[in-house]
């Protein structure tokens, strides 16, 4: 398969669904012979992040040190899925500046607060909430959420098959698979 490689990059809540999405959209493209790669919080901020806390700045290193690492992939040739709440539009915007805008693509998973709050997969909305943890988008933290995202997924309403085809109909045609 020849093809131009992409960071393709899921922002949203923690709950969204965001790694799950990537997860099936990567299946999906390993089963049409495309090799990929993925980055999120289980294996970059226990790694080499793991000297960064949730604050404005550490969040913005992260994003900053995850964009670097995107670079990489994509001068290796490898398409990338990333998967981060990246909540700052300027760290997203620096994100841009790192790999080339011709290199990204920007999924908004927009999943409401409510929703995410509702299924609470780690319990970290209810430790927010009663201020054991602080410093939790959506509570304590903004998310401000993408104006002009390449794709935006609403999940509420979709079943996460429905949300897989879409990403991966998109992908398709910006690979042109
Ligand atoms: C947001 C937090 C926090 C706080 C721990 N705020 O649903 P998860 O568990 O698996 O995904 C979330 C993950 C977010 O890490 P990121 O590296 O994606 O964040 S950022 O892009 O903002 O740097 C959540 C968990 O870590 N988590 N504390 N306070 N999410």
């Amino acid at each position: 398969n020849d093809h131009r490689s992409f960071l393709i990059w899921f922002t949203g809540l923690s709950g969204s669904g965001k790694s799950t999405l990537a997860n099936l959209v990567e299946v999906e493209l390993h089963k049409k012979g495309i090799s990929t790669f993925s980055l999120d919080g289980d294996n970059i901020r226990q790694g080499i992040n793991k000297d960064l806390s949730f604050s404005p700045e550490d969040r913005t290193e992260n994003i900053r040190r995850i964009a670097e690492i995107g670079h990489l992939m994509i001068n290796a040739g490898v398409i990338t899925l990333a998967a981060f709440v990246s909540p700052y539009i300027k760290d997203r915007e620096n994100i841009k500046s790192i790999v080339g805008t011709d290199n990204f693509i920007e999924i908004y998973v927009n999943t409401s607060l409510e929703e995410c709050e509702k299924r609470d997969v780690k319990g970290l909305y209810k430790k927010a909430r009663s201020g054991e943890i602080k410093n939790m988008t959506g509570i304590s933290a903004p998310y401000e959420a993408p104006k002009n995202p390449d794709l935006e997924i609403i999940t509420d309403n979709q079943s996460v098959e429905d949300s897989t085809q879409t990403v991966l109909n998109f992908i398709i045609q910006k690979l042109k698979l």
